[in-house]
């Protein structure tokens, strides 16, 4: 078990539908550590290079007007197995196939318009964070709460 980074966005639906808070309570709920934040507008270049593996597909056109849109908000969170533990958290693609208690099957009805990106591998979580920020904006801190989340043989 190893301490792990993923980098999350909350897509413009979230932004508007003004979920955001929910959203982010949710991860700190789960016990994950915020580590860096920022709202910005994703243009065209950055959707591709976010995208990268899916800028062929036909899709793609329709995912770059969605997540180009509005703003969004990029996070970094941390901890143990935080990558597979954010994808569960966020459950399938499509809201609609998504089980409840999942973000994606409470809140979401779209198989496009689902709420928010969670990396879904340690590679694509580094390769992400390295697009939405400079390694001096992930911060590292402690938090009194650590010992309360999880044991110490467990990072
Ligand atoms: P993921 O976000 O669950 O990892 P991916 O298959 O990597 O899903 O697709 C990236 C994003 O592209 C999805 O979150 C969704 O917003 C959008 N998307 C995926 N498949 C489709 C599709 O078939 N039509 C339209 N948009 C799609
Ligand atoms: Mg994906």
């Amino acid at each position: 078990m190893a301490l792990e980074k993923s980098l999350i966005l909350l897509k413009p639906d979230a932004v508007q539908r003004r979920l955001c808070g929910q959203l982010i309570t949710r991860l700190e709920d789960k016990g994950l550590k915020l580590v860096a934040m920022k709202m910005l507008q994703v243009t065209k270049e950055l959707a591709a290079q976010h995208y990268e593996e899916h800028v062929e597909k036909p899709f793609y056109p329709l995912l770059e007007e969605f997540i180009t849109s509005g703003p969004v908000i990029a996070i970094v969170v941390e901890g143990p197995e935080a990558v597979s533990v954010v994808r569960g958290m966020m459950g399938q693609t499509n809201g609609r196939e998504s089980a409840p208690g999942t973000i994606r099957g409470d809140f979401g009805l779209s198989r496009q318009v689902n709420l928010m990106h969670g990396s879904d591998s340690l590679e694509a979580a580094e390769r992400e964070m390295g697009i939405y920020f400079k390694p001096e904006d992930i911060l590292s801190y402690k938090s009194s709460l650590d010992e309360w989340v999880c044991a110490s043989d467990e990072l």
